[in-house]
């Protein structure tokens, strides 16, 4: 008998673990164990969001004749960690080995390595044949290469799977990337049109019901849960999502709006990370929709670049550079997490709209992620171990082989530019350029400096002058430095006092513009 490990977002059918069962004598097991559900302290729609996928995916191994092992949380004999269910399972079923996929995250890989001297048996540990570049694959293509650019990865994977490709070295329209196309402000009379909604189920209630029990106090609400938890209702998010928003999706990809939490984007990458969508399947699609007439290309090669391209580089990066990434600090940043991130009560209206919508939704779409709360923790110097942990707590889809290169390499610069190759930073102009929020805000974010001014812009050029040395030789960085030595040493001075006093004050929970503030 072998026995079958199945993890949370191990939720799809054609699992190379699952490959060659036998019905007549495997167990498939999966269980729901307290280690996994706390070693962040998850948003309750994500712990949500993962027990209710495995338990309708459990039912559907069941009928199709497949016996599940399958361990609730709050069964009595729950060792609460997956080494200790395996351990047990191993032992209840008689097993003579156990067969398992490679895990998404290094602390869970590492606990695998270690279940064959735990168990006595052997323990093989298959690759994960859901993404579309094998690592070894990816290995392959970093060999050797004096910068990991994830452009350059992208036109491989275009080749290779022949997405929007006209001949084999000839890109859909004649261009690789249209980037530049995607970077409208929402206009104001453009109402993006409401996203389906996937309101829980009876599995999904009960399972919010013991979320609220058990981690009552984990960040965020589950009034909102909205998530698709089966591959079917996955499915249905993506057609909704190639219907009625891609068509805008590239124009407006990096806007922002006052109470417009989900714009154009697809909303499918909760989904996606627990298996309940195929990447290839939602790359078609849109290819699909393009062919048809029904989108543009912009819109669909953005679409395409983010799955194809980042998110099987992000996943690449990640395994070729841990254990080892997530410990560097090359930005020297040690301040610690304001409680605002948590709380949402700032005067400042872009960080109040990103982190309320993140608390009640478990969602924030990609600029106000890198742009709004990841570009104000560049600026402030906050310590990257803090803002990893934030961003892994906060979000519906958070793993750490997705958010870490995101948020430690893309919007921290951490990494001292492995993966960008200048970091993130902008001032209020980006924000205001890209959103409405600055028309509500408490803030001026036309002073870079005085009573009101917006903090976004003092930060950066406290900023620009604090790593002025580091950045000298960055082509890329050339523009802001020189604009910088151009300013009165005085405005300079004054700016960066303005910035200590104000993440001072921050610390200690009283934001200058914030009445009543902490
Ligand atoms: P859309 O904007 O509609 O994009 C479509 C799909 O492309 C997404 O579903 C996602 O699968 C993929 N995608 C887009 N951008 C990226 C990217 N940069 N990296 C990888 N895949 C991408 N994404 C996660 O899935 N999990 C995370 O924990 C995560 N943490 C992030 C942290 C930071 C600081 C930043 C800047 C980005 C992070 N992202 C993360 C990437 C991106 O923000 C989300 O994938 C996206 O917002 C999900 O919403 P969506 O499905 O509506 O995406
Ligand atoms: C995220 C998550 C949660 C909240 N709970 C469980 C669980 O109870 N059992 C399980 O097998 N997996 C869970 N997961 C997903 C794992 O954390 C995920 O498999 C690892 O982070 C590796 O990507
Ligand atoms: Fe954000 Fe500054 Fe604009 Fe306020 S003024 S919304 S703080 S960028």
């Amino acid at each position: 008998m072998i026995l079958r490990v199945v993890l949370g977002d191990q939720c799809t059918p054609g699992l190379s673990a699952l490959e060659g069962l036998d019905p007549a004598s495997d167990v498939v097991l999966m269980a729901e164990v307290r280690a996994e559900c706390t070693y962040v302290r998850h948003h309750k729609q994500k712990i949500a969001l993962v027990l209710s996928a495995m338990r309708h995916f459990s039912e559907l191994l069941r009928a199709r004749g497949i016996t599940v092992d399958y361990v609730r949380l709050d069964d009595p004999g729950n060792t609460q960690s997956l080494a200790g269910e395996v351990a047990r399972a191993a032992k209840a079923h008689g097993a003579r080995r156990i067969i398992c996929t490679h895990p998404g995250e290094f602390r869970v890989l590492e606990d695998m390595q270690g279940w064959e001297e735990a168990t006595g048996l052997p323990v093989e540990i298959r690759d994960d044949a859901r993404f579309l570049c094998t690592l070894d694959r990816f290995r392959a293509w970093a060999a050797g290469r004096k910068q990991l650019r994830m452009e350059y990865f992208y036109r491989e994977m275009r080749r290779e799977t022949g997405l929007l490709m006209h001949a084999p070295d000839e890109p859909a329209g004649g261009q690789w990337n249209y980037d530049s196309e995607n970077r409208a402000a929402l206009p104001a009379d453009l109402r993006p049109p409401a996203p389906r909604q996937f309101p829980p189920d009876a599995v999904t209630r009960d399972v919010i019901a013991l979320v609220e029990r058990e981690f009552p106090d984990h960040f965020g609400t589950t009034e909102k849960f909205a998530w698709p938890v089966t591959a079917e209702a996955a499915e249905q998010a993506l057609a909704d999502f190639i219907a009625h928003r891609l068509p805008r999706f590239g124009d407006y990809q990096d806007a922002m709006a006052e109470g417009e939490a989900m714009l154009f984007h697809a909303l499918i990458s909760a989904a996606m990370n627990c298996g309940l969508l195929d990447p290839m399947r939602a790359c078609r699609a849109a290819e699909e929709a393009w062919q048809r007439g029904d989108a543009p290309l912009n819109a669909v090669e953005g679409f395409v670049r983010q799955i194809l391209g980042w998110r099987e580089y992000v996943r690449g990066l990640y395994w070729l550079k841990m254990p080892d990434y997530r410990d560097t600090n090359a930005l020297e940043a040690h301040r610690k997490l304001p409680w605002l991130y948590w709380s949402g009560e700032t005067a400042m209206a872009c960080m109040r709209a990103a982190i309320g919508q993140t608390r009640d939704l478990a969602y924030a779409h990609h600029i106000q992620r890198l742009m709004v709360t990841g570009n104000f923790a560049l600026l402030a110097g906050l310590d990257p171990a803090e803002v990893n942990d934030w961003y892994m707590v906060v979000y519906a889809d958070a793993y750490e082989w997705v958010e870490l290169p995101n948020t430690h390499g893309m919007a921290l610069h951490a990494d001292g530019g492995i993966m960008a190759s200048k970091p993130y930073a902008a001032s209020g102009a980006y924000i205001n350029r890209m959103s409405n929020h600055c028309r509500g805000c408490a803030y001026d974010v036309k002073r870079p400096t005085g009573p009101g001014a917006c903090p976004f812009n003092f930060l950066y050029w406290d900023f620009m002058a604090r790593h002025a040395p580091r950045f000298a030789k960055n082509p890329r960085m050339a523009m802001p430095l020189r604009t910088l030595t151009k300013m009165a040493p005085e405005k300079v001075a004054a700016m960066r006092a303005e910035a200590k006093g104000f993440l001072d004050a921050l610390a200690e929970g009283r934001e200058p513009m914030l009445r009543g503030g902490r």
